[in-house]
């Protein structure tokens, strides 16, 4: 029996021998390079007609990765979402029935350099989408999602045809982490608001979640040997609403809808400091002296928790935390924090940040944590995330640890936008659509070796916000920018042009009922 493999494979070949026999469309002039893709990709090439998507295009994927077959599912649900088409994948069609096809197709090429690499053929009767993985190939079909334009055209032939723009598509990530971090410590998230951030993110090729889990106010993951923790620590919240924590099968939940848009989930528990909803759990964990006893925190102050880091309990409570986290966590990445731990000795902070290192190490993750962690003696392998302290950056750099570009001036997405925002914290200045947009991960550390940035994350800390609607005030549009600034090429940015791109993405954002802040600063169409 013929494998399915080879059945596609030659459906694809005899397709492109018999389509040079179809009825010649005289399609109106394309220009691919002026869709509003949102990020730039490296390079596209106009070649000026159109590929005629309807209803019943056929969607064929390379059957030895069912991982690609899944890429393929999901472009056709997004098509049938948008035109109300009933596209199926790899369907074993009449030949004849068949007038176009797009071709999600696993190459080996050495054209495509990263995991996340892809191309995109373009012609009359075909759209081949190359990509060496299936993270490239899903890369590459938000891409396709952004060129089936809003409008069909109606007079072609006897039935609509959305005209996509033949040429080709030559795109990669400029860097290999870009990533969104929610804080839902602060103020509470439902599992469907993160899936719908997280649907939101992957339009836009975003392939990180960091998911700010833990602080003052509140503990948001169930840990089984703790139960406390979300028992006590689970129902305090800014405000003083009702708070609420995942259950761990909420949080693998979460990890699956990520992972469906080829997006890791990385979670954070922050420590030594901002640890009050814990030790309101376990008082042993707190640190006594200087740190404010526990109790019920619902204000917005920073700086004046800590937990105790001389006691061998402490670090046997980490350890079991650190392990279940490690075992339902897929990703390579655990996020301890180590933010303004301004009530921790320093000694006590050095020492504690190594030991919770080795113990994030020891369950085969990687460490994580805010740039202060630089002031540490870290592993090579640790990761420092820069928000304040670009020295610090440095420091972490140059032993060897990669980083992670947050700025607060450029990428906090609770800054406010300017004096009319409603939601939105200004201590480190309002960010506007074009401050978020105008500058460079690459230059902004001087001195600091472009391999050495693993990439860029904007963190939506969410003291003043507490759903979907007000997330999302502040999130869009510059969570839109900085997929730009992760994925696109510096001399492929341009404000101007960026402006125009962005002004496009309304029907979609319409479309997704996306709550974003329609700033002035961007002519947005109807
Ligand atoms: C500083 S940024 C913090 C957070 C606050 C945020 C508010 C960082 C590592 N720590 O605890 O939520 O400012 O903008």
């Amino acid at each position: 029996m013929l494998s399915r493999a080879v059945l596609i494979f030659a459906v694809v070949i005899s397709l492109a021998a018999c389509q040079s026999q179809k009825k010649e469309i005289n399609f109106p002039k394309t220009d691919l390079s002026s869709v509003p893709l949102i990020p730039k990709p490296v390079k596209t090439v106009p070649t000026n007609s159109a590929f005629g998507l309807d209803s019943t295009t056929a969607i064929l994927t390379s059957a030895n990765d069912p991982a690609f077959e899944k890429a393929g599912r999901f472009l056709a649900e997004k098509i049938n979402a948008k035109l109300g088409f009933k596209l199926s994948v790899n369907n074993t069609l009449e030949e004849k029935e068949i007038d176009r096809f797009i071709y999600i197709n696993q190459s080996d090429s050495i054209d495509l350099k990263t995991t996340e690499s892809y191309q995109l053929y373009i012609k009359k009767d075909s759209i081949y989408l190359n990509a060496k993985t299936a993270a490239g190939a899903f890369r590459g079909v938000q891409t396709l999602r952004q060129l089936i334009p809003e409008q069909s055209n109606d007079t072609l032939t006897d039935h609509p045809l959305w005209l996509i723009p033949t040429g080709k598509v030559y795109d990669e990530p400029q860097f290999e982490y870009r990533g969104a971090m929610l804080d839902v410590a602060r103020h509470f998230f439902t599992v469907d608001e993160v899936k719908k951030f997280i649907d939101l993110l992957a339009y836009y090729k975003y392939n990180a979640l960091h998911l700010h889990l833990t602080d003052d106010q509140g503990w948001r993951l169930e840990i089984k040997s703790w139960p406390k923790l979300t028992e006590i620590g689970g129902k305090t919240e800014v405000g003083g609403g009702e708070g609420g924590f995942y259950t761990q099968e909420d949080y693998k939940e979460i990890i699956q809808y990520a992972a469906d848009r080829h997006m890791i989930i990385i979670p954070e528990i922050d420590m030594p400091g901002h640890t009050n909803a814990a030790s309101l759990s376990y008082p042993f964990l707190h640190a006594g002296g200087k740190a404010d006893k526990p109790r019920v925190r619902t204000d917005m102050k920073v700086g004046y928790s800590s937990f105790h880091t001389r006691k061998d309990t402490v670090y046997a409570f980490l350890d079991d935390v650190i392990g279940e986290i490690a075992s339902i966590t897929p990703g390579p990445y655990i996020h301890i924090g180590g933010d303004e731990s301004h009530v921790t000795k320093k000694k006590d902070y050095l020492h504690f940040v190594e030991k919770v290192e080795k113990i994030v190490l020891k369950y085969g993750k990687k460490a994580i944590g805010w740039n202060e962690i630089a002031q540490a003696k870290l592993d090579p392998s640790t990761i420092a995330q820069l928000w304040n302290e670009p020295h610090s950056a440095m420091k972490a750099a140059e032993g060897g640890s990669r980083i992670i570009m947050s700025p607060a001036k450029k990428t906090y997405l609770d800054m406010k936008y300017d004096s009319l925002s409603q939601y939105g914290l200004t201590w480190a200045g309002m960010i506007p659509v074009d401050v978020g947009y105008n500058w460079s991960p690459e230059n902004y550390v001087e001195g600091l070796p472009k391999e050495q940035i693993l990439g860029v994350e904007a963190p939506l800390w969410s003291e003043t916000i507490s759903n979907s609607a007000e997330l999302e005030y502040l999130a869009f549009p510059r969570a839109i920018g900085y997929s730009e600034l992760g994925w696109s090429k510096p001399e492929n940015r341009d404000w101007e042009d960026f402006r125009q791109r962005l002004a496009q993405q309304v029907p979609f954002l319409n479309r997704m009922e996306v709550n974003y802040y329609p700033s002035k600063l961007i002519d947005w169409a109807e």
